[in-house]
């Protein structure tokens, strides 16, 4: 997630304003001018510049008080946070309702007034209904959910875990019934959160509804210069072109699998177990490559391993990642991120572990806030969320509306389209390693990519579309598990560890579902980030095999990100694309013809097997 406190993300994140008497003061002064005077095309651009002002002032309150709770979860912190989120979402609706009143003149209206109001429209991600007290209530559970996945913990043979820690011993430990138990304590931490999740989803429908829209899924899928409704099935043709190579991956993995446990922990036919996969969502599989490697094409990197042998800390890893900004021309990070920023888990507190990039004063107070660890999962989590504080400050100069993602996939994708850069080249350059393994090993590196990146689309995609069908209705509380577990099987091909009921509460296992952060963003960014790096490369002049190519120190294809990430959100998202791709659709060519080698090597290996689940 990132929490980009601008108008924009304040309006996104539902996040915003503060304190008593101020709150009230901005609540008087708020613009009235789309209900006292006439609607017209003067009468919109003076609501919108007084909409701007007063967002831009109110952001950097409420990115300051969520930062605190962030990073010091107390009741005190979280009541803070919730006052000033139901004060800036009151806000918001009214300025979203406002807003609404100008459509019968939307064809008087410039361009760009017209892209603010319809952003205005879809702006919160969770709209409070209009009524007395509803947008506390509200916000109280929006942070009580987030505090309590972040404060979770159980206990694991005699001790007391957190969830890093949990994750750590999952990517590394080869024994299933200790896979199992990890797996299990985790997800007993969310069947608390049901019920308050319920009451959630229930009133954030009711402010959608009031705002025009049949419930929250369609005002989220509102929010990428389609209709809603094409958005859902632009998702749907993007994963089609993926699954054939996703399935198998699956059904190789699954072989590995077999062969390493024995058909009564994984058997060759039907779903993975999910606790096997060296991640407690199963959503990337990295960590578990060393048992599928490929013998005699294994390039032999373990990553993790040398950056500690390389006497690697997290402070090492965050500035070998803004090196690589550096060398293709990106300023440095300011001081203040340095002595803002939370690299590490505090000791005696709890916070919030699960990365985010902040952008506090749409100016130079950027930051990022991780747990982070020395391994090749946080190295590439690093680049991700300085490709966050990036991008958000090379959009600061846009007016306050434009301040974001050409769509929130572009968010996800810049630091993840950087770190695919990290070729064995690139590493040996930065003196990681001490070899480049010649080209007999790219079978290994592209299927440890693959691990990662393929493997990573199913769940990509069904997160949102559990929630989507839990807001529409389609699934009643009384059926969330069942709900949740069917797509996992279908998408994912993969099972819980144990009997599930309706006694737990998978999906709320994840961050983002307490978290209330939109998904389907990450699977886009998993196909856009491949459209980004080839563009680069072929910009650089590459001529080798995509995987191979690192654009670092490349000051060329800096510039031209650089343009990209400063159009922010003023511009339709193909457009965006279009200038820094020659596309304007979103499309899985990249990332298959990264693939391509090693989809026919899979096919090969999977000869004979029964495919599927
Ligand atoms: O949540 C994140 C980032 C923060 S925006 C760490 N990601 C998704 C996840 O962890 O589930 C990045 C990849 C997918
Ligand atoms: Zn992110």
């Amino acid at each position: 997630m990132t929490n980009i406190p601008n108008a924009r993300s304040i309006l996104r994140k539902g996040l915003m304003l503060a304190g008593g008497a101020t709150a009230l003061v901005l609540a008087a002064c708020a613009p009235q001018t789309a209900q006292k005077d006439a609607v017209t095309p003067e009468s919109a651009k003076s609501f919108i510049a007084e909409v701007e002002q007063q967002l831009t002032g109110l952001g950097e309150e409420a990115a300051r008080a969520s930062w605190i709770r962030a990073t010091y979860i107390t009741e005190d912190t979280q009541w803070l946070e919730a006052r000033t989120v139901s004060r800036i979402t009151e806000l918001a609706v009214k300025y979203a309702k406002q807003a609404a009143s100008f459509d019968a003149i939307a064809d008087r209206l410039d361009p760009g007034t017209r892209r603010k109001l319809h952003l205005l429209k879809i702006g919160l991600t969770l709209p409070a209904p209009g009524r007395e007290g509803a947008a506390q209530e509200l916000a109280d559970l929006s942070t009580d959910l987030d505090s309590t996945y972040s404060k979770g913990k159980f206990e694991f043979k005699g001790k007391m875990i957190t969830l890093d820690d949990a994750s750590e011993i999952m990517a590394n430990s080869r024994n299933p019934e200790e896979l199992k138990a990890l797996w299990t304590g985790w997800h007993s931490i969310a069947p608390p959160m049901r019920a308050n999740y319920a009451k959630l989803v229930g009133l954030a429908n009711e402010g959608a509804k009031e705002l025009g829209f049949a419930d929250v899924g369609d005002l989220w899928r509102g929010g990428y210069d389609m209709p809603a409704a094409d958005f859902a099935k632009e998702t749907d043709r993007l994963w089609d072109q993926v699954k054939p190579l996703y399935q198998e991956l699956h059904c190789y993995v699954r072989g590995a699998l077999n062969a390493r446990y024995g058909d009564a922990v994984q058997a060759k036919t039907g779903p993975i177990r999910a606790d096997l996969l060296g991640n407690m969502w199963a959503q990337e599989w990295g960590t578990i490559y060393p048992l599928v490697a490929p013998k005699g094409q294994d390039s032999g990197i373990d990553l993790t391993a040398r950056l500690k042998a390389k006497a690697y800390d997290p402070l090492k890893m965050v500035k070998t990642g803004e090196a690589f900004f550096s060398s293709i021309g990106f300023a440095p990070l300011p001081e203040t991120f340095w002595t803002r920023s939370q690299i590490t888990r505090p000791e005696g507190r709890d916070v919030v572990c699960h990365a985010s990039a902040w952008d506090i004063d749409a100016r130079d107070d950027i930051r990022i806030k991780m747990c982070t660890r020395v391994t090749a999962e946080d190295f590439q989590t690093v680049h991700h969320e300085l490709g966050h504080n990036y991008y958000q400050r090379a959009y600061k100069d846009q007016s306050a509306l434009f301040r974001g993602g050409a769509n929130d996939g572009f968010h996800e994708a810049i630091g993840d389209m950087v770190a695919l850069s990290i070729t064995p080249a690139y590493l040996k350059q930065i003196g990681v390693i001490d070899a480049e393994p010649d080209s007999s090993k790219d079978i290994g590196l592209l299927l440890e990519q693959a691990m990662d990146k393929i493997a990573f689309l199913p769940f990509g995609l069904l997160v949102d579309k559990w929630r989507w069908q839990v807001f529409s209705g389609e699934v009643a509380t009384e059926n969330y598990n069942d709900a949740w577990w069917k797509l996992r099987t279908q998408y994912q091909g993969v099972a819980a560890p144990i009997a599930r009921s309706e006694a737990d509460f998978d999906p709320g296992a994840k961050y983002h579902i307490p978290g209330n952060t939109p998904y389907t963003r990450y699977f886009l960014a998993r196909i856009l980030q491949f459209q980004f790096y080839k563009a680069a490369c072929d910009q650089a002049g590459w001529k080798g095999p995509l995987h191979r190519c690192s654009f670092y120190g490349n000051k060329e294809v800096g510039a031209k990100l650089q343009a990209m990430l400063e159009t922010g959100l003023s511009k339709p998202w193909p457009d965006a694309l279009e200038a820094y791709t020659g596309t304007r659709q979103m499309d899985a060519s990249a990332i298959a013809e990264y693939f391509a080698p090693l989809k026919t090597w899979l096919a090969t290996q999977n000869e004979g097997r029964s495919c599927g689940w």
